[in-house]
């Protein structure tokens, strides 16, 4: 393989206003939770991993940026559909924003409640969200689901390795490109 190429995985956050999706990219990109305003359009951050640039995009969730959902979406590898664990009304729009983003037929998705850590003020049961997973996705293919929080840091890697890994299976990638390499057999 030319040692000059990279091959890129395109994930793509998507969900309600103030659901939890820069605060998850930004747990994920430093490793610790700061304090976020609502996104203007959209955000990157690309990530090495492997042989591989994990290239995340951050969308914004007001109404006004709806439009460039579809411009966004139209190439990605994953979704990251996010929705806020405290917030029946950010997980009742998850609806309206897989039909406004025209999401690749397949996309490999993941569905996450965010802020898990706000367990007492808790309006979408994990049960349910579980059960429903698959019907949010375009093809009805298997759509995993988590619970994360931004703010402990917990389950935010093992999102963004699950979406990365899926794809990479999806596209018969294989991580370690020695794996191709001839066996040397001893005769
Ligand atoms: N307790 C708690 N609060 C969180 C968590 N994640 C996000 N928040 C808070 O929820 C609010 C909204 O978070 P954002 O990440 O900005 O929401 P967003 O989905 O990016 O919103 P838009 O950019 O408007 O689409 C902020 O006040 C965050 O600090 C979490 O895991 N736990
Ligand atoms: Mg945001």
């Amino acid at each position: 393989m030319d040692d000059n190429f990279q091959r890129k995985i395109k994930v793509i956050l998507i969900g309600e206003t103030f659901s939890g999706k820069t605060a998850l990219f930004k747990t994920f990109r430093d490793g610790y939770f700061s304090a976020s305003c609502t996104t203007v359009s959209v955000d990157f951050y690309s990530k090495k991993e492997g042989s591989m640039y994990m290239q995340v995009w951050d969308t914004a969730g007001q109404e006004r940026y709806a439009e460039l959902m579809s411009v966004y979406c139209a190439s990605a590898d994953a979704v990251i559909l996010c929705y806020d664990i405290s917030s029946k009304h950010t997980y009742d729009k998850l609806n309206d924003w897989t039909a406004k983003c025209d999401i690749p037929k397949n996309v490999v998705m993941v569905l996450v409640g965010c802020k898990a850590d706000l367990k007492d003020k808790r309006e979408v049961s994990a049960a349910m969200a579980e059960e429903e997973a698959n019907l949010f996705h375009p093809s009805q293919a298997q759509v995993k689901f988590f619970e994360v929080s931004a703010k402990t840091g917990y389950n935010v890697e093992t999102v963004f390795e699950y979406a990365r890994l899926q794809v990479m299976k999806e596209k018969g990638i294989v991580e370690n490109e020695k794996i191709h390499s001839p066996q040397c057999v001893l005769l």
